[in-house]
This record gives C-alpha cells, structure tokens and sequence, in this order.
C-alpha cells in the first residue's frame, strides 16, 4: 500500500521541479497541475490556499545562523515582491517570507542563490532546517561548538544547495537538532535524532537520541540509541539513520510513516543494529557523563561571550515576524555593532553577536529595540506562536495576531516576577511546540453560548533543557472567550503572577 504522497513522488520526484521553475512562472499559479504544486514544496514554495497566488518560501538557515547581506537581500526582495512585506522566524530556527508570487520565482531563487540563500528540501519528505545551539561559539560555558557540524550535515543533505535525490525521498519529515551547550539549546527530545554533549574515556562528543515527534497523532520524546559518537561522525551517523528511515521506514498510512513508528515496528535494539550496518562500524555504547546542566535560556538581552570584551543581545522578535523595512534596519545594526552575523533562535527571536563593550550602550539606544526588544516583559518574552489560519490551511484557529494581543493585555494586568513560556499552535499538528511550554495552547473548536467558537486545550509543565518534559493536557475545549481569566488564573495560581493594580494599591498604601 502506498499513500497519495508516495504516489505522487512515483510519478515524479518532488526535487524534479527544481528544473522547471521558469516554466511555473511563465503559466502562473492557476495552471499549475495540483501535483505539481505538492512538488513545489521540495523547492519550499508553498501554494496558500488562504492566499491563492500568494506563496509562503521557507529558506534553510542551518543552526540559524544568517548574515546581514542575507537579512538585507530578504528585506529587498520582500519590499519589491511581496503584497504584505513580511517574514516569519519559524521554531525551528528559520525563516519563511511571505506574499510572494509564482511569476517572480526565478527572480527570487536567483537573488537567493547569489547571496548564498536557498529553499531547497525545506518541505515535504526531507530534513528540515537542522537546529544547532543559537549560541554556538559565543556560549562562555559550551562544550562543543557545533556550527560545522550542522552545516556538514546540511551540505549533504541537500548535496551542497543542489539537491539530493535519495535523501529528499523519506517516508516522511525528519527533524535533526544538535547542542553542544549545557542547556540543550536545541531541544534534542522533539527531534527524530537530537545530539547531546558527553564524554567518554577522555573525549568530548555525542549522546543520541531518536525519534522524537510532535503531531496530531502522538507526543512522544526522542529515545536514547544507546550509542555515543565523536564530533566527526556525527555527520556520518545522521546520514545512516537517514538511509534506514529510507530504505525501510514505512510508506503506507501518511501518519504512521514518521521515524518512531519504525522504532516502534522493530523495537530499539533491531534499530540500532541496523543503524550500525548502515553505519559501517561498530558504535560505542551511550556515555553516563552527560552535560546538561541547566535549564534552558532564551539568550533574550545582554549576555558576556567567550571572547573578552564581547556581547552578544538577544532581541525578542514578537511572534516572529519582522517586516521588511525592519530586515533592513537588523542588517545595518549587525554591520554596525556586530561583524555582520545574525542568529536566530528557536524562541522565533533573534541574537547580534559580537558586539564589543564599547558599542553596547549606544546599539542599546537604538531605535529598533524599542519594538525588538532585549528587555521585553516576562510574559511577551516566552511568547511563542505557530503561522495559524492567517496562512495556513490545516488551522483550526489564528493564533499569531490573537497570542500577541491577549498576551499584551495580560503582561498590562499581570506582574509576573518569571518569564512564562506560553506556546501557540492553531492545531494538534503542533508546528508551535505546545508540549515544551510552562503553558501550551493547540486550537480547538469549543462551545461558547450555544456557538460553536475558536478553542483552546490547554497542556502545562513542559520542561527544557535539563530533565526536560512534554507538558500534560489540563483543559480541553476552552473557548478563547474565556482564554483571558482561565490563562490569568493560572498564571496567578502557578507562576507567581500578581496582578499590578493590587500592588499599586499595596505600595501606595
Ligand atoms: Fe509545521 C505542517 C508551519 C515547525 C509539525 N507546518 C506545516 C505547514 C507546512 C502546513 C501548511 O502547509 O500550511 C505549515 C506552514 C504554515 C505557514 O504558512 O507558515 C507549518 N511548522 C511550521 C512553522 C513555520 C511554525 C512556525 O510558525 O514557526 C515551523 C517551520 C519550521 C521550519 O523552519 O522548517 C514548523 N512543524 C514544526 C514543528 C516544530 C519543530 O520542528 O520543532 C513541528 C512538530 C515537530 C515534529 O515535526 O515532530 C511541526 N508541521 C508539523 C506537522 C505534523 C507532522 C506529522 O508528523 O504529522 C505538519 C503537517 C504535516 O506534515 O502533514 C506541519
Ligand atoms: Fe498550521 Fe497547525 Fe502547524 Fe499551526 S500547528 S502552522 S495551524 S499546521
């Protein structure tokens, strides 16, 4: 048996398209056979049933790292090509742009290309934008620094931006996520391999992880493999694990096909054996001395980097989304007070590194962070939120416009003496990683007054980094009505929220 998906890549491969794409542009979007416009998500560009002619194209940022010639060509290309001008940072340490139209694409795909862009692989059956820590080579207390190895797995993955016709063929996603920090910066447990920093006998390398997966079907953490490997064959490793997902990962029921079912299938020590085939040489069993340390941080503000004198600031981009004229302004201040690097965080924000201590001050006063701030308030500052029925199709609710407006009218009511980490998605699909928040909201219908309305289940005690957790289900069904005193309540009852009339009341008395 073979799902439609599969069917469609027997036909066709989805990377075929990438031939082609003057072709699209020449018969717009109208006359694109409906297959086609699937295979397109190959190349990233992704049709918008919300939006029909206007497309989403999701880049690849491996480790999150772009520079400022990169942020500027995004800002340009947004202001001359797309109707809303915007772009997203996506939990996975990425960026989608927006508004975009098929007629333009051999004009934007070559703007990219120039400035060392591409889209390649980031949708369907392929690995996505491999996460590493935001803070690698900054991080005072990192133990491996791990931007050449998700740029190594990267460029074979996509066999250096040109594509890869077996590896762009999986039964499904595939999510690959490495930390070399103690804080598990890159959430090794919800990916389908994570590496985790360890030693053994002397060496610093890697502890695995797999088949960690966030969807509508099941929340389930990534597994150990029982296995430990050197910074060198990392790469090596992941492309093994790769080639048994391909070769035997199951291809029927589109939402039994992800990693874990296989593992499930085989049971982990079937897994690993053929992990070790596919490897070539035996694996050294998992390390007990691993470096998770603390809980995770966001990088938001000022924070010392390992090489004296320097800062790097960590800038809260609400929800994500920066308009183009912004783009612009990012790139000139990473010029200007930086070396010209950018990073972008999981959180959907984003890191100037390299900023020497005697331009702190001045990029402090910069206009930009007053909207992009290093300060934001606790409850602003651990907003995240998934795209939602604004542009995507699967949404059962908006959340991005409505998690920014409800969460600015609680952080005006509400002192919050911790940042509470509240996680959107506007459906069990999960793309907002509700299940690692202190609170995570999925989109539901609920009942309100008699109407069927926009809901909320809501799950709590997602954990990060150290003894990480997926968070529970508490309610179900809460219609986002009464989303405003439930989240109150709770952050009142478990976080310590007090609410800030009442202390003004106490203070003044
Ligand atoms: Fe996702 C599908 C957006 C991270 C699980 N995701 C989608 C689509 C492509 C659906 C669609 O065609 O509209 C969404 C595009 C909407 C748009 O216009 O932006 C979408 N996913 C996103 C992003 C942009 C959310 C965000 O606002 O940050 C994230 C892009 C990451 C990237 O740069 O590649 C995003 N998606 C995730 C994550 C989180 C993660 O990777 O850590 C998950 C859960 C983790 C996981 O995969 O195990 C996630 N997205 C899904 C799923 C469920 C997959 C499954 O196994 O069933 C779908 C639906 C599907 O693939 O059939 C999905
Ligand atoms: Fe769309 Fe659902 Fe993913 Fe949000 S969680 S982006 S609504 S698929």
């Amino acid at each position: 048996m073979s799902n439609p998906i599969e069917k469609i890549k027997e036909v066709k491969p989805g990377l075929a398209v990438r031939h082609e794409l003057a072709h699209f542009a020449a018969i717009g979007w109208e006359a694109i056979p409906k297959d086609d416009l699937e295979r397109l998500k190959w190349v990233g560009w992704f049709f918008r049933k919300k939006t029909p002619g206007r497309w989403m194209v999701r880049l690849r940022a491996p480790n999150g790292i772009i520079s400022s010639q990169q942020m500027r060509a995004l800002g340009e290309l947004l202001q001359e090509f797309s109707d809303v001008q915007q772009l997203d940072i996506t939990t996975r340490q990425n960026i989608e742009l927006r508004g975009l139209r098929i007629e333009d694409i051999v004009e934007i795909m070559g703007r990219l290309e120039t400035v060392g862009l591409t889209t390649i692989q980031s949708g369907m059956d392929n690995v996505r934008n491999v996460v590493g820590s935001p803070v690698a080579g900054l991080d005072p207390s990192e133990v491996i620094d791990v931007r050449p190895l998700t740029l190594e797995i990267d460029n074979l993955i996509t066999n250096y931006g040109k594509g890869n016709e077996r590896l762009s063929n999986l039964p499904r996603k595939f999510n690959i996520s490495i930390t070399g920090d103690r804080e598990n910066s890159a959430h090794a447990e919800i990916n389908d391999i994570g590496f985790i920093p360890a030693a053994q006998d002397g060496a610093v390398g890697f502890n695995v992880l797999v088949g960690g997966v966030l969807n509508a079907q099941r929340a389930t953490p990534a597994i150990p493999l029982n296995c430990f490997v050197l910074p060198e064959q990392v790469a090596p490793l992941s492309v093994a694990i790769l080639d048994v997902f391909h070769d035997f990962g199951v291809r029927d029921a589109r939402t039994k096909t992800r990693m874990m079912h296989l593992i499930d299938d085989w049971g982990i020590e079937k897994f690993r054996q053929e992990v070790e085939k596919a490897f070539g040489e035996p694996l050294a069993p998992q390390s007990d001395h691993e470096f998770i340390d603390y809980a995770k941080r966001d990088h938001v503000g000022v924070h010392h980097q390992k090489q004296p004198g320097y800062y790097f600031v960590g800038l809260h981009v609400p929800i994500g989304r920066i308009y183009g004229d912004r783009a612009l302004e990012l790139a000139r201040l990473a010029d200007q007070y930086g070396t010209g690097e950018i990073r972008l965080t999981v959180e959907q924000s984003v890191l100037i590194p390299h900023v020497h201590e005697r331009h702190l001050n001045q990029l402090l006063a910069e206009s930009l962070l007053q909207e992009f701030s290093p300060n934001p308030d606790p409850l602003l500052r651990g907003l995240v939120s998934c795209t939602g029925a604004q542009f995507c199709n699967l949404a059962i609710i908006e959340t991005k416009e409505r998690a920014l407006k409800l969460t600015q009218a609680l952080a005006e009511e509400l002192y919050l003496p911790h940042p509470v980490r509240i996680h959107w998605s506007g459906c069990p699909n999960s793309c907002g990683q509700p299940q690692i928040g202190d609170i995570g909201l999925i989109g539901t219908k609920a009942k309100f007054n008699g109407q069927t309305v926009d809901g909320v289940n809501i799950l709590m005690g997602g954990k990060v980094g150290k003894d990480s957790k997926l968070a529970e289900l508490v309610y179900e069904k809460v219609p986002c009505e009464e989303l405003p005193s439930v989240l109150k309540s709770l952050l009142i009852e478990h976080f310590g929220a007090e609410v800030r009339e009442q202390l003004e009341q106490l203070e003044a008395s």
